[in-house]
């Protein structure tokens, strides 16, 4: 299997996440922005990443290609059975790719995509998300987050690595600091980042990070 990509984008650590809690041996390769050639190209009609291959199977989009991974190798279990857990996982997951990520993007992408991209940086808008849609998003984990610190049926299932990724991308910009104003959050990222699947991806990741902020300096 192979998951192309950049690392850094908290829909390709989702997939990568994944497949590693599912023991899948996945390899990670350039894709998008120019890279990853035709075989991406097809995977990825639009060009977003991530994109997948299995053998002759192309497909895109992390929500597609963790349903295809579950499928493959259902266990250890992450998408709950039980209906109203299974409901409220893929409610944390849409939550994640779309109230979470837009509030993470307008920061992450304007405070170090841009600049290092050559593309127009909006720090209003980066300013703006810190101030609003960012703490709303943060205050409303807070509230909801268990005691047990997983957000559904007290085990670690994808709703915590949807929820979780584009935060991480928050954390590498310096602006919010998540954990001193919402600690029950910044205890749960801490404990995710120490999961050896995140770990392990974050440990070939955050030099990657390093290296980009350093461009910046
Ligand atoms: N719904 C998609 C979203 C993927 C997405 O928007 N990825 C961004 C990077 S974080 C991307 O490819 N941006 C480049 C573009 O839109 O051309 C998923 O879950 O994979």
């Amino acid at each position: 299997m192979i998951i192309y990509g950049a690392r850094v984008s908290p829909f390709v650590r989702k997939v990568i996440v994944f497949a590693a809690e599912k023991e899948l041996a996945v390899e990670v390769k350039p894709g998008g922005f120019g890279q990853g050639g035709e075989i991406f190209a097809q995977a990825s009609p639009f060009g977003k990443i991530p994109a997948f291959q299995d053998g002759d199977f192309l497909i895109s989009d992390s929500s597609a290609i963790i349903t295809y991974m579950d499928a493959v190798q259902p266990e250890p279990n992450l998408i709950p059975l039980e209906p109203k857990a299974r409901a409220r996982t893929i409610w944390y997951e849409e939550f994640g790719d779309t109230i979470v990520q837009a509030a993470g993007a307008a920061i992450f992408f304007n405070r170090v995509v841009a600049p290092l991209m050559g593309m127009p940086q909006d720090l209003a808008a980066a300013e703006k998300a810190e101030a609003e849609a960012l703490p709303r998003v943060l205050d409303y984990i807070e509230k909801t987050l268990p005691d047990s610190g997983f957000l559904v049926e007290d085990r670690f299932t994808l709703a915590d690595i949807a929820v979780v990724c584009p935060l991480m991308n928050v954390g590498y910009c310096d602006t919010v600091q998540i954990a001193d104003r919402w600690p029950k959050v910044g205890q749960w990222m801490e404990r995710m980042r120490a999961r050896p699947s995140f770990a392990a991806a974050l440990e070939i990741e955050i030099p990657q990070i390093e290296k980009m902020k350093d461009k910046l300096k």
